[in-house]
C-alpha cells in the first residue's frame, strides 16, 4: 500500500490472541479506507506464536488459587519484544478495567507520536509482572465488565485514526476539536421537512446563518447540561475564566 500524503503513516501493532477480530473491525469504514490508502499502518501479534508446546498455552492457573484463567509472561513478553522491534518510540498501552479512563487527550497524544502498541488481554488478564516490566501505560473504557481488551484496543485505534492528517474528509477537524472544546453536538435534521408530523425547527429552514448558530449553541449547551451535567460545569468553569481573562485586557492588571 502507499502513502498519498507527505507525513509519515501512523504505525500500529495490537498484540492479541484473537488478530482475526482485530483485522476484520479494521478492515472497514473510516478506517479500512486510512490502511488503504497507507496512512495507516495496522500490525497485529499473536502471543500463540510464541509457544512452543503442542497447544500453544499462553494461559495458566493463577496462583493463590481463584477461578479464571491468567496470561502467562513468556508468550506476552515475546510478542512485545517483536512489537517493539517495529515500533520503537511507541508507548505499550495494556488495555485493562485497572486503567485510567481513556480520553480524547489520550488519543491526541497518541496520534502526535505517530506510533502506538495495544496490548489486549483475555481470561481474568495477565501476569501482573508483564505489566511491571513491559506496559508503559493501561488505559480503561469505562466502568463496565468486558470479555477482553480487543474491541478497547479497535475504540482506541478509531479515537487516535481521526485524529491524523488527512484520514477524514471534509467532516475533519473542527468536527474532531468539538469534544476538546467540551459540549456535546445539537440535534442535526435532513430532508424530508416533516416527517409523521414532525417538523424540523424552522430556524433551520430560515436561511438566516447568525439565528442558526445561535440555536444550535443553545441547543448544545441544553443537551450537555441535561445529559452530562459534569461536561456542563467544567464547561462553565472555563467559560468564566475567558470571561476574566477578557476583562482584564487593558485595565492594567497585564503592566
Ligand atoms: C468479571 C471479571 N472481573 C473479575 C472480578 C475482572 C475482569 C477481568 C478481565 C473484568 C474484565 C476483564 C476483561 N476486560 C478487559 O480486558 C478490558 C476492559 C473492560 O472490561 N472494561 C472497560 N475497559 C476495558 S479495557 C480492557
Amino acid at each position: 500500500m502507499k502513502n498519498e500524503t507527505a507525513g509519515e503513516a501512523f504505525h500500529a501493532v495490537v498484540v492479541t490472541i484473537f488478530p482475526e477480530l482485530i483485522e476484520a473491525v479494521a478492515a472497514v469504514g473510516v478506517f479500512g479506507r486510512a490502511v488503504d490508502r497507507g496512512l495507516i499502518q495496522l500490525e497485529t501479534i499473536n502471543p500463540r506464536r510464541y509457544t512452543d508446546d503442542r497447544h500453544q498455552t499462553v494461559d495458566s492457573k493463577a496462583y493463590g488459587g481463584g477461578p479464571g484463567m491468567v496470561m502467562k509472561v513468556g508468550p506476552l513478553r515475546a510478542a512485545l519484544e517483536e512489537a517493539r522491534r517495529r515500533c520503537p518510540k511507541a508507548k505499550v498501552v495494556y488495555l485493562s478495567p485497572q486503567g485510567e479512563p481513556f480520553t480524547q487527550g489520550h488519543a491526541e497524544a497518541c496520534a502526535e507520536l505517530g506510533e502506538v502498541i495495544l496490548l489486549a488481554g483475555r481470561y481474568e488478564g495477565i501476569d501482573q509482572r508483564v505489566i511491571e516490566r513491559d506496559v508503559d501505560v493501561q488505559w480503561s473504557l469505562g466502568d463496565y465488565v468486558l470479555s477482553g481488551g480487543e474491541l478497547p484496543a479497535l475504540v482506541v485505534l478509531d479515537a487516535v485514526a481521526r485524529l491524523r492528517p488527512g484520514v477524514l474528509g471534509d467532516e475533519g477537524s473542527a468536527e474532531a476539536e468539538s469534544f476538546s472544546a467540551g459540549l456535546l453536538d445539537f440535534p442535526h435534521y435532513t430532508r424530508p421537512e416533516e416527517v409523521d408530523g414532525q417538523r424540523v425547527p424552522e430556524v433551520l429552514l430560515s436561511g438566516d446563518h447568525g439565528a442558526i448558530a445561535a440555536w444550535r449553541q443553545a441547543q448544545a449547551e441544553a443537551v450537555t447540561q441535561r445529559q452530562r451535567p459534569d461536561l456542563w460545569a467544567r464547561w462553565q468553569e472555563q467559560q468564566q475564566r475567558a470571561e476574566k481573562r477578557k476583562g482584564s485586557i487593558g485595565d492594567g492588571s497585564h503592566e
